[in-house]
């Protein structure tokens, strides 16, 4: 096994060795031992790069180009859910000793097809070809190639701090209502769209990292920070004539999450990032990005109790009860609760919840932190105050909440919700255990749905609709709408909306993802997410009437799919 690129460089020797894997050229090795061969290949005549072969027992051979290129799109594509090392969490394991039992038919119709369960169907959606199906089939039978750790000082050699915070305006210098302002993921493009909530038009598009994930606000409402899956954290200052990138960073390889401090006292005094790969997190300077702290998160699982070598960081959130970050630790099934007062004597509790940890968000006391272990079918619920587990509960298949939806039930009082991957129902828990003790941590309701694959669910405090989008669902018609429940009358069932119909944007696959609401809780705002190639939209709709408000269309906005209205962000308002 050889890895080249750039960014996975060499790997080390031992696990080359141990995955007995050889990349061999055509002509015999000029070294027998087996440890150098798995690097070297013999002079030879021929191209070398389209005449070596990646061979592992029992899979396939490939080329190098083949595997280069199917570990390509595995890192673009697949790793997400997989996993790095493709010991799985929200998809399965795709270890050798799994995939080569499947054998390459099974693989292939099941790349091609997707599952019900939250595969995507990469062949009948036309984002592989049958080739490229076929190679991965085969590529998921070879031992994965482990791509090298990232510390301190190759975090500091990505490091540019463009506008120094001395000289940052000291006021805000535009006439954005940046409180109603949205930043909107545009996924493919590696950009977001900064949108004005008053006017629906771009207010500015800024570069980020690839395949740019979330953005989250600092506690002052004044610094954005946007985080790409290539682990790029873009820090935004608003205040700016035109607000721009200020600051930026490198912390990984591989990343999703991006936080900054909230507690009283230490407002946008320091951020953090969790990274998939490497398996650890870091604390950062809140105004400049400066690293300053890594914590590896590698160890052993909270049920089996084995080591494991990839546990990624998921969902992270910032207390307001205590000065900490609470981050999830998705394959162990650990929550550490990470104290930022000091950092060289720094204080970690670790909370043993379930695998797999994903993501969650507060409950409307902001006191309880409502966490999805997704392929364990429960929510944990972390109290933030007494700084331990308030509950593990059990709910339907694949919870995937975002950061849930919270309102008052008629019967049960203060519920937090969450839709599912995995099946059609949503399911409320109680959150108020001094109101309304016999409800709370226990799921009090379930509503039927149109259908599993959801991803998003959203209300706000002025609305009384509860939306629930269905993006991953294999059904079109399911995929591109959106069902909305009457908080007020939760058995009458739900009105479906015909979001992407409304968006008229044409061909293309067109998932309907993440109900957003503006400022006033008048408007809630949806992506109609196209390919790359083809025309998105947004939404706008009248959460009142529920009738479609605008469409925001524009030929920048490419593949939008998160968008983070700044007050509702700022303030965990969900
Ligand atoms: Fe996300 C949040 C991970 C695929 C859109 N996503 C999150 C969070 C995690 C995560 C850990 C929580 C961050 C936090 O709160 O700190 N997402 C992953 C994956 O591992 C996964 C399954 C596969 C991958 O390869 O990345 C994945 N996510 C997607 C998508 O395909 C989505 C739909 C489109 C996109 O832009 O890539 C997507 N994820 C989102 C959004 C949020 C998110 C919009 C934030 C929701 C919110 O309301 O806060």
């Amino acid at each position: 096994m050889r890895v080249t690129s750039k960014l996975f460089q060499p790997l080390a020797l031992a696990a080359a060795v141990a995955s007995f894997s050889v990349l061999t050229a055509q002509a015999a090795p000029k070294n027998p031992d087996p440890s150098s061969t798995a690097y070297e290949g013999a002079p030879s005549a021929v191209e070398p790069e389209s005449a070596r072969i990646v061979r592992s027992p029992g899979a396939p051979d490939l080329t190098d180009a083949e595997f280069e290129k199917a570990k390509e799109i595995y890192f673009q594509r697949c790793a997400g859910c997989h996993g790095v090392l493709r010991k799985g969490a929200t998809g399965k394991p795709l270890t050798p000793d799994i995939t080569q039992e499947r054998g390459i038919d099974y693989l292939k119709a099941f790349i091609t097809y997707g599952s019900p369960a939250g595969m995507p169907n990469w062949g009948t959606s036309g984002d592989l070809t049958e080739d490229e199906v076929e190679l991965m089939a085969k590529y998921v039978m070879h031992e994965p190639p482990q791509p090298p750790e990232f510390s301190l000082a190759d975090m500091k050699a990505t490091w540019e701090v463009i506008v120094p915070p001395e000289d940052r305006p000291k006021k805000q210098l535009n006439d954005l209502n940046l409180k109603n302002l949205f930043s909107v993921t545009l996924r493919d493009a590696g950009q977001i769209a900064l949108i004005d909530g008053d006017t629906h038009k771009i207010a500015k598009i800024i570069p980020t990292g690839y395949a740019v994930h979330i953005s989250r606000m600092s506690a002052s409402g004044r610094y954005l920070f946007v985080i790409g899956r290539d682990a790029l954290i873009n820090m935004v200052d608003l205040w700016m004539e035109e607000p721009d990138t200020v600051a930026k960073i490198k912390v990984g390889m591989e990343a999703r999450s991006v936080e900054t401090s909230k507690y009283k006292g230490y407002e946008d005094k320091f951020a953090i990032a969790g990274t998939y790969w490497p398996p650890q997190f870091v604390i950062m300077d809140g105004e400049t990005l400066e690293p300053k702290k890594i914590v590896g998160t590698r160890g052993m699982t909270v049920d089996t109790q084995e080591y494991h070598p990839e546990p990624r960081v998921a969902a992270i959130v910032a207390s307001h009860e205590n000065p900490e970050f609470i981050v999830n630790v998705k394959e162990t099934g650990k929550i550490m609760l990470v104290n930022y007062e000091d950092l060289d004597n720094m204080d970690i509790t670790s909370i043993d919840a379930a695998r797999f940890l994903h993501d969650g968000g507060w409950d409307s006391s902001m006191r309880y932190f409502m966490t999805a272990a997704n392929q364990s079918n429960k929510i944990a619920v972390v109290d933030s105050k007494d700084r331990n587990l308030e509950a593990l509960v059990d709910v339907g298949k694949i919870p995937h909440p975002g950061r849930g939806a919270n309102f008052v039930d008629p019967k049960f009082g203060p519920v937090w919700a969450t839709s599912h991957l995995g099946d059609h129902t949503i399911q409320l828990i109680g959150t108020d255990p001094d109101g309304h003790p016999d409800s709370a941590w226990k799921v009090v309701r379930t509503l039927d749905g149109q259908g599993g694959g959801s991803l998003f669910i959203k209300t706000h405090p002025k609305s009384k609709n509860l939306y629930v989008d269905t993006a991953l669902n294999p059904a079109e018609a399911v995929s591109q709408s959106v069902a909305v429940f009457n908080v007020d009358n939760l058995e009458g069932g739900y009105e479906v909306l015909p979001i992407a119909e409304w968006a008229d944007v044409g061909e293309g696959p067109k998932r309907v993802v993440q109900p957003e609401y503006n400022l006033a809780g008048d408007e809630v705002w949806f992506s109609v997410w196209n390919a790359k190639d083809q025309k998105s939209a947004i939404v706008v709709v009248d959460d009142k009437t529920r009738k479609l408000k605008t469409v925001i269309k524009d030929e920048r906005l490419v593949t939008p799919t998160g968008k983070f209205n700044v007050y509702n962000t700022q303030h965990d308002v969900y």
